[in-house]
C-alpha cells in the first residue's frame, strides 16, 4: 500500500475490466451487498428513533446523532473479524451493536454488545456494561473488544495501542480500530499516539470521521490543508482518504489497511470524508441552525449514504423492481421518518433493545458508590 493519500472517488463494488485491480469489495457476495444496505437502516434507524423518544421526553442524555455518518460505522466494521478490537467516541453510538453483527443479529455467541445492552447504557438501567454510572456513549466491553469511549478526544488511541502491543507480544495478530472526528487531530495526544504506533509498527487503525465542523468550528479552523489524511506523512505510515458516503469505499479502504497491518507493516490513518447534519449535539441543534449556511447544510446532505448505497445496488442488479424502493429513509429528517420508511425486521430488532431496556430496573442505589471509594 502506497503512503500517498488516495482518490476519494468511489467506484462501483464490480468492475467490469477483468484486469482492472481487485478491490476488498469486489469479492463481496450479493448477500453480503444486501447486508450492508440493511446495517446502513439499522444504524440510521437507531438515531431516528433516539431522537424521537428523547422529544417525547422519554430520554435524557445527550444524543450526538450519526445521522449522515453510517456509512462510515458499517463499511468500517463488515470486515474485521470479532475479536479484533475497536475504539468508538461520542459519534459513533451504533458501533457498540454493529460490530461483529455480520455473525448473525441475534447470534448469543457473538462478542459484540447485543443491541439490549447498549438501549440499557442509552436508558441508564441494570443491564448496561457501565451500570448507568456515566452518559451514553461513555461505556466499553473488554469482553467484547471494545475500549472504553471517554469524552478526552483522542484519549483513546494511546490505549488502543497499548491493548495490540500486549496482543502481538503474546502472539496475537488482531487489530485495533479507533474512531476519531477530524476535531480531535489537533490534540498532542493524537500525534504521540501514532507517532509510537508508527515506530512500533502496531496494528492501529484510526479512522477519522471528517465531517466538516469541530462542534461550531469549521475545518479550515482546524487545519490548513484540505485532507487530515496528510497527517500520515509527518509519521511515515500511509493515510487513505475514503469515500464517507459510499459504505464500499469505506470497507475497500479499511480493509486495505486491515490486510497492511495484519501482516505487521503497522499503522494508516483513513479519513473519511462526511458531513455532520445536526448540531454538535442534540443540545446544539438551534444554535448550529445559525452557525452554519443553510446551502452548506443542503449540500452536506445531498449525498444520503442509503441512497449512495441502494444505487449501487441496482446498478449490479442486486435490488430490482419495488424491491429497489421498499424503504425510502434517506433525505428524511427524524420527525419526518415513520417506521414502515425501514424494513420491518430493523424496526423489529430495536422494539425489543428498546422494550427490554424499559421493562429493566435501575441499578440499586448502593452501587452509586462502588468502583469510587475504597472501603477503608
Ligand atoms: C480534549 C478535549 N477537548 C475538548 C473537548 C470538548 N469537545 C467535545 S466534542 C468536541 C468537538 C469534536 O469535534 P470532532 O472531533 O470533529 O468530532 P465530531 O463531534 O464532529 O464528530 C469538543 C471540542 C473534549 N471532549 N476533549
Ligand atoms: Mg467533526
Amino acid at each position: 500500500m502506497s503512503s500517498n493519500s488516495s482518490s476519494a472517488t468511489a467506484d462501483k463494488p464490480k468492475s467490469a475490466d477483468k484486469n482492472a485491480p481487485q478491490r476488498p469489495s469486489q469479492a463481496l457476495s450479493k448477500e453480503d451487498c444486501l447486508e450492508l444496505f440493511r446495517l446502513l437502516y439499522l444504524a440510521r434507524y437507531f438515531d431516528v428513533r433516539l431522537i424521537k423518544e428523547k422529544r417525547r421526553g422519554r430520554l435524557t442524555g445527550t444524543l450526538y446523532s450519526s445521522h449522515n455518518q453510517e456509512a462510515i460505522l458499517v463499511g468500517s466494521l463488515f470486515g474485521l473479524q470479532p475479536n479484533d478490537w475497536i475504539s468508538p467516541i461520542h459519534r459513533d453510538m451504533p458501533a457498540f451493536f454493529l460490530k461483529d453483527i455480520r455473525a448473525g443479529w441475534r447470534n448469543p455467541d457473538r462478542m459484540g454488545m447485543s443491541i439490549e445492552e447498549v438501549c440499557c447504557q442509552v436508558w441508564g438501567k441494570v443491564g448496561s456494561p457501565g451500570r448507568a454510572r456515566d452518559n451514553w456513549s461513555h461505556i466499553g466491553k473488554k469482553s467484547a473488544h471494545i475500549i472504553h469511549s471517554t469524552s478526552m478526544l483522542a484519549g483513546t488511541i494511546p490505549a488502543a495501542a497499548g491493548v495490540v502491543m500486549a496482543d502481538r507480544l503474546n502472539g496475537g495478530n488482531q487489530v485495533v480500530l479507533t474512531y476519531n472526528g477530524e476535531g480531535s487531530t489537533a490534540q498532542g495526544v493524537f500525534h504521540e499516539a501514532i507517532n509510537f504506533a508508527a515506530v512500533h509498527k502496531l496494528p492501529v487503525i484510526t479512522i477519522i470521521e471528517n465531517n466538516q465542523w469541530a462542534y461550531g468550528t469549521p475545518t479550515e479552523l482546524e487545519y490548513p490543508l484540505p485532507d487530515f489524511a496528510r497527517r500520515a506523512d509527518g509519521y511515515g505510515i500511509p493515510g487513505l482518504i475514503a469515500d464517507g458516503q459510499d459504505v464500499f469505499d469505506v470497507y475497500d479502504k479499511v480493509m486495505q489497511a486491515v490486510e497492511y497491518a495484519r501482516a505487521g507493516n503497522g499503522p494508516s490513518i483513513i479519513e473519511c470524508k462526511t458531513f455532520r447534519a445536526y448540531g454538535h449535539g442534540d443540545h446544539d441543534d438551534d444554535r448550529a441552525a445559525k452557525y452554519r449556511d443553510p446551502k452548506e447544510v443542503e449540500q452536506g446532505r445531498s449525498r444520503d449514504p442509503i441512497a449512495v448505497c441502494r444505487r449501487k445496488l441496482v446498478e449490479l442488479g442486486y435490488l430490482t423492481g419495488a424491491e429497489a424502493t421498499a424503504h425510502q429513509a434517506e433525505g428524511k429528517h427524524a420527525a419526518e421518518a415513520a417506521d414502515d420508511d425501514f424494513p420491518a425486521d430493523v424496526v423489529a430488532y430495536l422494539k425489543e433493545g428498546v422494550e427490554f431496556a424499559m421493562k429493566s430496573p435501575a441499578p440499586p442505589a448502593e452501587e452509586g458508590a462502588m468502583w469510587v471509594f475504597k472501603e477503608n
